[in-house]
């Protein structure tokens, strides 16, 4: 560096801690904290999306294949100094840790990933990093070095339209691998565009010299059908159960019962995958047993001598739930467990009047559902009985 200035040392106090000890911040070095950047960054254009400020993101994946670029055509994060911190917002936004984002009061933050950090977390480990905003008739552009701004925010000329576009390159002296794995970026665009509807991904891998689009306007009802083609999945009633709800707590539910003797529930919390489900599906399963169970006994639907378990109600059952929480606390060995404990009283009561509502309100989908269930409770007491039988024997 030959220019050192004082707000470069402050800046450099700033991120110091992220360089020192990266693992903290994004859950190791490896293939999964490197990863992590790519949604670091990707959080805040859907977040822009989610507001209802953008409608396209665009990533790219370079063709060295350790350098990203993030677009997205909302607002465009402000380049403007603020008289009394003599630092624009953009510079705020990727110097200051922990300043995530989050501007204006009712505007919701998804919170992000492992430990919900911001984009100063990736700038300060990137070799180089590269932000252009479009606004007010110009574009603009900051550059940094490992979190250290290079200059000050020069504007680049005349512009149409208003967006942000983030280009970084991992710091190799950080990460021991420094290239992306293409698949983990596709998997977790096209799930995004799913649990976010009406964003549009587009998907450059330019390693691979290909380009995808992502989007459905039909949401999670979209990634339901998916699963159940995959899996050849007959429903035993047409329609799914749909909920989307946005009041305190944002929850996005779609479930369907099949001929599967199975169940599949696919779990995210802030667009990560909880493979290992937690408290969330937890909840989701006890508010649904007792939907189930509720309208069973209100109506008089089990017969005699036949007891209904939870597993049976639960049998054949496809659902995808999707949560975003301000602080999530992953568990276990992968960090794919949701361990909030008031999630599961919050789940389970945010879906239980609603699906017992939508039983009530679809009688020939009741029918088939109960029908299922019983189906299920009887074929299972059958074959214990063909077990005892046979030790008998
Ligand atoms: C802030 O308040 C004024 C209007 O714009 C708001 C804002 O920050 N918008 C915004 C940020 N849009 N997109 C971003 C963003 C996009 C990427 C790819 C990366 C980052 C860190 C922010």
């Amino acid at each position: 560096m030959s220019t050192y200035t004082a707000k470069d040392i402050t800046v450099l106090e700033g991120l110091e801690p992220v360089r020192k000890r990266p693992g903290m911040y994004i859950g190791g070095v490896g293939a999964t904290g490197l990863h992590h950047l790519v949604w670091e960054i990707l959080d805040n254009a859907i977040d822009e999306a989610m507001n209802g400020y953008a409608s396209n993101i665009a990533v790219t994946l370079h063709d060295d294949g350790s350098s990203v670029t993030i677009a997205d055509d909302g607002r465009g994060i402000p380049v403007d100094k603020h008289p009394q911190t003599k630092k624009s917002a953009l510079e705020v936004v990727f110097t200051t840790l922990h300043a995530g984002g989050k501007f204006e009061p009712g505007n919701y933050k998804t919170a992000g990933g492992l430990h919900g950090v911001g984009a100063s977390v990736v700038c300060a480990l990137s070799k180089e990093l590269v932000v252009t905003v479009k606004r007010d008739g110009g574009s603009w552009e900051h550059r940094f070095k490992q979190g250290i701004p290079q200059g000050a925010v020069k504007k680049l000329g005349a512009a149409r339209g208003t967006g942000t576009t983030v280009f970084f390159r991992p710091d190799a002296t950080i990460f021991p691998k420094v290239e992306f794995d293409a698949a983990t970026i596709r998997e977790r665009l096209e799930i995004a565009s799913y649990l976010h509807k009406g964003a549009r991904i587009v998907f450059e891998d330019v390693t691979a010299g290909s380009k995808e689009t992502f989007e459905h306007s039909d949401g999670l009802e979209a990634y339901l059908k998916t699963i159940l083609t995959a899996g050849s999945l007959r429903p035993v009633h047409e329609a799914p159960f749909v909920l989307n709800r946005d009041n305190g707590l944002r929850l996005d539910l779609v479930i369907q019962w099949t001929e599967a003797t199975d169940e599949i529930i696919r779990s995210y919390v802030n667009g990560i995958p909880t493979g290992s489900g937690g408290t969330h599906e937890n909840g989701l399963r006890a508010g649904l047993t007792k939907a189930v169970r509720n309208f069973i006994d209100t109506h008089n639907l089990a017969p005699k001598g036949v007891t209904l378990t939870a597993d049976d109600i639960r049998e054949g059952l496809v659902g995808v739930l999707s949560l975003f929480i301000e602080e999530p606390q992953f568990q276990g060995q992968t960090k794919d467990r949701l361990n909030n404990l008031e999630l599961l009283s919050a789940v389970d009561s945010a879906i239980r009047p609603g699906i017992e509502h939508w039983l009530n309100h679809n009688i020939s989908v009741a029918e088939a559902i109960v029908g299922r269930i019983i189906l299920a409770a009887r074929a299972r007491e059958a074959s214990r009985a063909a077990q005892q039988e046979i030790t008998r024997k």
